[in-house]
């Protein structure tokens, strides 16, 4: 298999031309399977919410488990002091099942210490481990599977590892700004490479045995996104924090999780896309830059096995991806790309939050944007979006606008 992060950013052989999108016909969000039309916000939720979610569920990342019984969290770590004063650090450990097989997430939380009574917060989920979302040197060091464990090949992360992804953690901003912020490395769910289901959370549930797997099946974005609701479970019973204002957020396949999570746990107060691409906020329909086939392909582990039927046939998938964030209403939801980002399709992903708005407008909520906006010109309606300048990555300008888009709908 491709080593995902060696994958160049435009891989050549794809389309990134907006004239050669093909046309096509996207699925009406307010059409249900039995023809009828939603009315309401309430035929909403109802009737046709609960069958998107069973679409995406079956045709795309797959059915994941409830919130498990085997669960125990463990405060392993706490400063009253941390960030140079301005925050109390708690690093929590959530396991998951019994036995050989057992899980331990690590959960870091950073709480505004200046703040009186619960706060609201952001949820996030790292690609590399919680050490190196900050230099805190107290952080704690994932003994999970880690991708080429900070320059070695080994898979293991070192303590070289400290804040070398810092530049896509706001956490100062955040903190200063009222918000706690936790993260969760995705490795300690499931680790990132196709190794038939065997490892991370998938064997922890029925079907135990991989050879079981049913082709709707949870496969690793649902498994992280199940792993994000873990820490929600989390932080409910945390008192310093008010766990109905989270914002779950993630970048990247990671911000194809946030969007599974937020359309999956209704829990969440607030969902946020940054530069997801295909299988998140980008339409697939439009084959631009990356596509299904190819997604399936490189990462055959992300979306559940029925899927892999619209290879190179999206139109006969009975859903698009703006039917992913129509299922955040009438919570807000927030869709960022990148200018340089074209195998994420940032006209793609603009397009999907558009076709998103009908759902929004049933509770009285709109967009604000009827074409893509200009770069570095956000639009925060119910529905947020940006372009920015510059390439697939979470920049200061990226957390930026979702602080604004938080203390907007979370104050
Ligand atoms: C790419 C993949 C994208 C995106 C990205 C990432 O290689 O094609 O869908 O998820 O990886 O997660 O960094």
């Amino acid at each position: 298999m491709l080593d995902p992060m060696l994958i160049e950013a435009q891989p050549k052989g794809y389309n990134y031309e907006e004239a050669k999108v093909p046309k096509y016909n996207l699925p009406d969000p307010l059409v249900c399977l039995d023809g009828s039309k939603v009315k309401d916000a309430d035929d909403w939720v109802k009737k046709r919410r609960p069958e998107v979610v069973r679409m995406f569920e079956d045709e795309v990342y797959g059915r994941s488990p409830g919130k498990p019984k085997a669960m125990r969290f463990e405060i392993v770590e706490k400063e009253a002091d941390a960030l140079g004063g301005k925050a109390m650090r708690k690093q929590i450990v959530i396991h998951l099942g019994k036995g050989e097989k057992a899980l331990a997430v690590n959960l870091l939380l950073y709480l505004p210490k200046k703040a009186k009574g619960p706060v609201p917060g952001f949820l996030t989920v790292n690609f590399l481990g919680n050490h190196t979302t900050n230099k805190d040197p107290a952080i704690r060091i994932p003994t999970s599977w880690v991708r080429n464990g900070n320059g070695t090949k080994n898979n293991k992360a070192t303590a070289a590892g400290r804040g070398e992804r810092a530049s896509r953690w706001a956490i100062d901003s955040i903190v200063s700004r009222g918000y706690a912020f936790g993260t969760i490395y995705y490795g300690d769910i499931d680790p990132d490479f196709h190794d038939g289901y065997e490892n991370g959370i998938h064997p922890l549930f029925p079907p135990k045995n991989p050879k079981k797997r049913k082709p709707t099946d949870w496969a690793s974005i649902a498994g992280w996104a199940w792993g994000l609701s873990r820490g929600l479970d989390y932080l409910e019973t945390e008192a310093d924090v008010d766990a109905k204002r989270i914002a779950v957020m993630g970048h990247s396949r990671l911000g194809k999780t946030s969007l599974w999570a937020g359309a999956s746990d209704e829990r969440f107060a607030l969902v946020i896309s940054n530069n997801s691409g295909c299988g998140g906020a980008a339409l697939s329909r439009r084959q631009f830059g990356e596509t299904v086939k190819r997604i399936n392909t490189s990462f055959p582990h992300w979306f559940c096995d029925n899927y892999k039927k619209y290879n190179d046939k999206e139109d006969e998938c009975p859903v698009d991806q703006h039917m992913l964030i129509a299922l955040s209403a009438p919570r807000p939801v927030y869709v960022a790309s990148a200018e340089g980002d074209r195998w994420a399709d940032p006209n793609g992903e603009f397009l999907s939050a558009l076709g998103a708005e009908p759902v929004y407008q049933l509770f009285g909520h709109t967009f604000g944007a009827s074409k893509q906006p200009p770069v570095n010109k956000p639009v925060q309606g119910r529905i947020g979006y940006h372009v920015r300048t510059g390439k697939h990555d979470v920049t200061s300008f990226d957390w930026e606008q979702y602080l604004n888009f938080a203390d907007k709908h979370l104050r």
